[in-house]
């Protein structure tokens, strides 16, 4: 029996700040009907797909900070989106931010969703490379509040299985870290979802701007080829509140290779036909862990958050 699962990444144009959520979902249900006429199974949606990229902004009131933040989900927004996919037998990943009370206490988090084609919520993910900083930095043409506004994830990098395969998820700067990929990995992962928004502009150190796009396939091929899996990247694109976001969503193979890939900065909506037994080809006969990997020397990356040099 093979196990093909049709994809589809629906790249977002700039949401702006006035924007509510209703008109919002309603941009997301064309691309959820439009992915029901190409036969999808599953729709990737952005990293904070509900709102405008609220972080590039310095906020001191709680309730302001709150007011971009979900309490339950679905919610009366979201409902019609998830009464939808139940209608069209189309399931999607959905990122949005997660206000939550666990253990008694308040937590915010960076959040992805895994939604089956039932309706029901079948993974969730919590971020847990959070970028940029905590406090206000003038020098910055804007800001990139994540680490005030957002814990990082307590989840860690959970695989589910859903749609006949083995699913996992992460969300943006996450997908920098070849950690991520081999968490998921290392639990035999065949379909690796995650929304993006990303700056052109990296304050921190300009000289790379000119190198966003290619960075943003370039860790992704990698994490897809070195674990045999498909990577669904999907972005907000175009100039979002005078920022500029990078595009290029796309569906990478398990081999490394770009399946399919956005042309524009606006909503679009990118399939592929994903057969799931190409990852299994892969991890078995090309990677093979169990023959090959050494765990005994890799001891290094756990022990440590940062660098610790043999010369000093
Ligand atoms: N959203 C997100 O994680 N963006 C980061 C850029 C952060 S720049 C401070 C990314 O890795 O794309």
């Amino acid at each position: 029996m093979t196990r093909i699962v049709t994809i589809g990444s629906a790249q977002m144009g700039p949401i702006a700040k006035d924007e509510g959520r209703q008109a919002v979902v309603q941009r997301l249900l064309t691309m959820l009907r439009q992915g029901a006429e190409q036969g999808c199974d599953l729709i990737v949606f952005p990293e904070l797909t509900l709102t405008t990229f609220f972080p590039r902004w310095y906020m001191t009131d709680p309730a302001e900070v709150d007011s971009w933040f979900e309490t339950e989900m679905p919610n009366a927004a979201t409902q019609p989106l998830f009464d939808e996919a139940r209608k069209l037998g189309v399931g999607f990943y959905l990122g949005y931010a997660e206000k939550v009370t666990e253990g008694g206490a308040v937590h915010h988090y960076n959040t992805a969703i895994l939604v089956e084609k039932s309706g029901e919520i079948v993974g969730k993910y919590r971020k847990t490379h959070l970028p940029g900083h905590a406090e206000f930095e003038p020098e910055r043409p804007f800001q990139h509040l994540e680490k005030r506004y957002f814990e990082p994830g307590n989840l860690g990098f959970p695989v589910f299985q859903a749609f006949g395969g083995v699913m996992g998820m992460c969300i943006c700067n996450d997908r920098r870290w070849p950690e991520t990929y081999r968490v998921m990995g290392m639990q035999g992962v065949e379909v690796i979802m995650l929304g993006y928004n990303t700056p052109r502009y990296f304050a921190p150190a300009p000289g790379l701007n000119h190198l966003a796009d290619f960075h943003n396939h370039l860790v992704m091929q990698a994490g897809a080829y070195q674990n045999g899996a498909f990577v669904i990247g999907t972005a907000k694109a175009g100039v979002e509140e005078g920022c500029d976001l990078i595009g290029e969503s796309c569906i990478i193979a398990p081999t490394g290779e770009i399946m399919a890939q956005c042309k524009t900065m606006g909503d679009e909506l990118i399939v592929a036909t994903c057969d799931l037994d190409i990852c299994t080809d892969i991890q078995k006969n090309r990677w093979n862990f169990a023959g090959n990997r050494e765990p005994a020397y890799y001891g290094a990356i756990t022990a440590s958050k940062g660098v610790v040099s043999p010369f000093e």
